[in-house]
């Protein structure tokens, strides 16, 4: 799939990613500018990213749910006229994540036919994996930031002046709150799919799989009580928690064999997914067809033959019933 070191490109397969343990670990992403209002600092990185319509150009891949999270944010804050896309095509080779010359998975802006040339388009010589979503300053030619954290926390306010909008995803006093509910979505939910999926010993992916269904059973029972996870306002904890979601029972039920239970089969997690789906703009980020070319491309240790699933056959329109 490729990785940098120094700003240099190498083609194949890193790693570093797998313990001995047979676990699998995330690496770290590592450029961590922000946009800000008037283009000061961040909390990390540096100065002068400052926000403007145009100026900056997201990179994504639909079913990326990282990527996913960023594209959630732009819909719900206003910004699909302010921040361009490029998506890149579902299945990745051995030059990683690609584009075709043209049409729905082409670059418009670089032109570029695959993501690790954004990365080597960097000002600084970038050294790390070469993954999406990464935001992309087109005034300076650089690269903002390629942390999908970062990029949701920061498209939630550096365009209030732009773009007005009255939806706060991290409002003051709700911090604790989403905090704590973003650290349990992350480790069991979120990555917690990719330990089962791409666990190599019966062990790690048990314990990977196990975590994904108590943390999902805790926050159905929750839901029960509450419309979002902080009560009536959705917020950055919702918006983290439904891109697993909505890959769940096409992709990781099967793909990733989380297969206890099916989204579908949970009394107030499935009318919650439901809820968020269908509020506007959400569908345009969601793409199952896609999901499943993904997750079901060729790959030798999960899918040989590259066979695609027909189903399931799920309606994410019926009514939610939840206010
Ligand atoms: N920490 C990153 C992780 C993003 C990530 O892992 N993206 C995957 C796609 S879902 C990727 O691009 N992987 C390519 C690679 O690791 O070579 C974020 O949340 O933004």
């Amino acid at each position: 799939m490729g990785y940098m070191v120094d700003g240099v490109y190498h083609a194949g397969e890193d790693v570093t990613q797998t313990l001995s343990s047979g676990e699998w670990q995330r690496t770290k992403s590592s450029v961590r500018h922000w946009i800000t209002p008037g283009g000061i600092a961040g909390p990390t990185g540096i100065s002068g990213f400052a926000a403007e319509t145009g100026r900056y150009h997201l990179y994504v891949a639909w079913n990326c749910p990282w990527a996913h999270r960023t594209l959630l944010t732009r819909a719900l804050k206003g910004l699909t006229s302010v921040l361009s896309v490029s998506v890149a095509r579902p299945n990745r080779n051995e030059q990683g994540w690609i584009f075709n010359l043209e049409g729905e998975f082409s670059d418009p802006h670089l032109g570029i036919s695959a993501v690790h040339e954004v990365y080597s388009r960097d000002a600084d010589p970038y050294t790390g994996r070469l993954t999406v979503p990464v935001l992309w300053d087109k005034k300076q030619q650089r690269i903002v930031n390629n942390e999908s954290a970062d990029i949701v926390r920061m498209l939630n306010r550096a365009f209030v002046d732009i773009a007005p909008s009255d939806h706060d995803l991290y409002p003051a006093p709700l911090h604790k709150d989403i905090d704590a509910w973003n650290e349990l979505i992350y480790r069991a939910i979120n990555n917690g799919v990719y330990r089962a999926g791409f666990a190599s010993t019966q062990e790690a992916y048990e314990k990977g799989a196990r975590e994904v269904f108590d943390a999902l059973d805790r926050i159905d029972e929750h839901l029960a009580e509450n419309r979002f996870l902080c009560g009536d306002v959705f917020t950055e904890a919702d918006l983290r928690l439904f891109p697993t979601l909505a890959r769940f029972d096409v992709a990781y039920h099967y793909a990733f064999r989380c297969n206890l239970r099916r989204l579908s089969d949970y009394r107030n997690l499935w009318p919650y997914a439901r809820d968020i789906f269908q509020m506007d703009g959400v569908a345009e980020t969601v793409r199952f067809d896609i999901y499943k070319q993904g997750y079901f491309s060729k790959s030798e240790k999960r899918n040989p033959l590259g066979i695609i699933p027909i189903g399931p056959d799920i309606d994410w329109s019926t009514p939610h019933g939840r206010a």
